[in-house]
């Protein structure tokens, strides 16, 4: 409920950023030009200019993303929020976690690296408030001593099968082969998050990709071979 309505709030944005370049360069313009600088002047409109080429190219996903935040429960396009902690990022395990999933077929249509504000990761981790790691929880995620790498998953069953890669939240519980079973042996370090059921999915991927644009619609050139039941 709380994501679908961040993504409300947040899909019209989109449409107001085209309108937000615009503005810049008019208000840009007026301003030099009341200073009858006409090398500044020039200057702004440049810069007006650039920035409406820059948010032209970054507000033109492939394919608008129209789908629900976490796509559909239980279908080919579900959706899960994957997120390497700022532990998996000092230790250099990101590009192996990507990999993960990558091989095991799931698309990737999210992707950044965030320092969150206090107010994002206490939203986030907001069903732990109250137990006593909460404070120290929440500063080793956003004290940016290193980002956090946001992302968004997509594909078949996803949301489960990512808890089961990740593994449980206690490493020293985790199977050897899931990931926290393989890198890590400490609960208050066990450098990667993941959804864990349809409603958080569309929570957390509203919190941290509420943004119109920000989640890319794109096909697979391989899917084919990843998904079919003949
Ligand atoms: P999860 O990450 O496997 O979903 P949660 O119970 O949702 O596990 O806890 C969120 C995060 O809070 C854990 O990944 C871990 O970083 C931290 N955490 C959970 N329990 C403890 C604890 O007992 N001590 C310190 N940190 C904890
Ligand atoms: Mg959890």
């Amino acid at each position: 409920m709380f994501a679908r309505s961040v993504a409300r709030i947040a899909r019209p944005a989109a449409a107001s950023i085209k309108a937000r370049g615009f503005a810049t360069a008019s208000r840009a313009t007026a301003a030099a030009g009341s200073r009858m600088a006409a090398f500044a002047t020039a200057g702004a409109v440049a810069a007006g200019a650039a920035s409406y080429a820059y948010f032209q190219n970054v507000q033109s996903p492939i394919h608008a993303d129209a789908k629900p935040i976490a796509g559909v429960k239980g279908g080919a396009n579900e959706r899960t929020f994957i997120a390497v902690k700022p532990d998996g990022v000092q230790r250099g395990l990101v590009g192996k976690i990507i990999n993960r999933f990558e091989e095991r077929g799931y698309k990737l249509v999210g992707l950044k690296a965030v320092v969150p504000s206090k107010d994002l990761a206490e939203q986030h981790y907001a069903d732990l408030k109250g137990r006593p790691f909460f404070g120290g929880l929440v500063d080793y995620m956003t004290n940016g001593k290193a980002p956090v790498i946001a992302m968004v998953w997509e594909g078949k069953d996803v949301i489960r099968q990512g808890r089961s890669m990740i593994g449980a939240t206690n490493p020293l519980e985790a199977g050897p082969g899931s990931i926290r079973g393989q890198y890590c042996i400490s609960v208050g370090r066990n450098i990667i998050h993941g959804s864990d059921s349809y409603e958080s999915a569309e929570k957390e991927i509203g919190l941290w990709f509420g943004k119109a644009g920000e989640l890319i619609e794109w096909e697979a050139a391989n899917a084919q071979w990843i998904f079919s039941d003949n």
